[in-house]
């Protein structure tokens, strides 16, 4: 791994200068690099993001920094991090191809990764927020979530590759040790960073923090998030981490990555689309939108499932569930009941998940626009109760709910019950 002894921050000043020799840039900005116009964009909680464009064409470059850009300095974080992103764009591309951005440079020791600008994609929240139905998104998004996460596990890779892999991953440490903190405790009791809407949300906030079974359940979370090594996840796969059109769907921005449960990502992805649903109300008139977002989070876990069980059937060449005592015997129905099995666990756990990460995007450090851009403090209020509702019946009651459909049918029901 790369020394950062001569890290240098760009700016929109110095980029030209620092980058526009490389001819991985210049051969598709064009030149000469003077004349580049270069934007800063980022509005993320963590990094530089610039636009670089000349007469060729344009490309984006993204800067790691070496502290939390929503908190500042004083809260330090390793510039190793774009290292990890790196590795993790160029598993996924190769375990899901199309489906991230192609990397065009990387330079560990200043911690920047150049990458094709993607045009005319947007972020997948802001579209949302905005009211469009983007129709392959929850197709596209099962496939990704199934692909990438059976092909780096030991499902499908060898003993020494999935272990060395896991390896690389664990120094991650920092990374995994923000999502350890801001999403399975500090939710959980006044933590000093944490905020909510105040004072709409004072009650249902005291309620949920004296909440002794809430609390043990997001213990539980955290354990298996910490302990179950099983696969290469994205890590941070929320709508913001999603860039479309109505024609493609790219995942972007895995510095999370690390080995962790299977299910941690396909909770976190389905309960950003469950509080997309919720905040609809505060940004108008939206029941089709509203109905959209359902079938959305119905087609990606459904997606997931088949494309799972199709690769369990061609690709299962790992250590686990071994075709040896299965189909070579004879025995398909034991390897279909073992796909059961580990498909049931995902479900329950991926609920957990989910029900964890609609009450940190609420109660903890790092909120989502969904809510945020709805000014009236009293309408967002209703908003963020509904789910942080659901988020308490999927993490107390995720193993007594067993469908999408039903969990669905509950956001339904939040609706209702907590008109705006
Ligand atoms: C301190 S970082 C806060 C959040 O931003 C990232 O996007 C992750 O979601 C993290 O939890
Ligand atoms: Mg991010």
């Amino acid at each position: 791994m790369a020394a950062f002894a001569d890290f240098e921050p760009l700016n929109t000043q110095t980029l030209q200068k620092r980058l526009g020799q490389l001819p991985a840039l210049v051969d598709i900005v064009g030149g000469p690099a003077e004349s580049w116009q270069v934007r800063e964009v980022g509005d993320g909680n963590l990094n530089l993001v610039f636009i670089v464009e000349g007469s060729a064409g344009t490309v984006i470059v993204k800067q790691a920094l070496p502290y939390v850009r929503l908190v500042g300095d004083s809260w330090p974080l390793p510039l190793k991090r774009s290292y990890f992103e790196h590795k993790a764009l160029t598993r996924q591309e190769e375990r899901d191809p199309g489906s991230v951005p192609r990397i065009l440079h990387f330079d560990g020791e200043q911690a920047i990764i150049a990458m094709e600008f993607l045009t005319p994609h947007v972020i997948l929240r802001r579209a949302l927020i905005e009211g469009q139905q983007l129709p392959r998104v929850g197709h596209d998004l099962g496939l990704f979530l199934a692909r990438t996460l059976f092909r780096g596990s030991d499902l499908a890779m060898s003993p020494r590759e999935r272990k060395e892999e896991l390896a690389i991953f664990a120094d991650n440490v920092e990374l995994c040790d923000i999502t350890e903190n801001l999403v399975f405790s500090d939710p959980y009791f006044e933590a000093k960073l944490n905020r909510h809407t105040s004072p709409e949300l004072d009650d249902i906030v005291a309620q949920l923090r004296a909440d002794r079974d809430l609390k043990v359940e997001a213990q539980v979370m955290k354990h298996l998030f910490a302990s179950r090594s099983e696969t290469l996840l994205h890590g941070d796969l929320h709508t913001g981490s999603v860039m479309v059109t109505e024609a493609e769907t790219r995942v972007i921005d895995p510095e999370f990555a690390f080995y962790g449960p299977i299910a941690f990502d396909v909770g976190m992805l389905m309960s950003n689309f469950w509080m997309s649903y919720f905040s609809q109300s505060g940004h108008g008139e939206r029941a089709e939108m509203r109905a959209y977002l359902l079938r959305t989070v119905e087609e990606i876990w459904t997606t997931f499932r088949a494309e799972f069980s199709h690769l369990w059937r061609t690709e299962r060449r790992g250590m686990l569930y071994q075709s040896t005592l299965f189909e070579d015997q004879g025995d398909h129905l034991a390897s279909e009941q073992a796909l059961s099995h580990v498909l049931g666990d995902i479900w329950t756990d991926a609920l957990g998940f989910a029900g964890c990460e609609m009450h940190r995007r609420i109660l903890g450090l790092a909120h989502n626009a969904d809510f945020e851009t709805i000014e009236d403090t009293a309408q967002r209020a209703r908003c963020e109760t509904k789910a942080l509702k659901l988020g308490r019946q999927l993490l107390v009651g995720r193993r007594h709910i067993h469908t999408v459909v039903e969990v669905n049918d509950l956001a339904e029901q939040l609706e209702k019950e907590i008109a705006t």
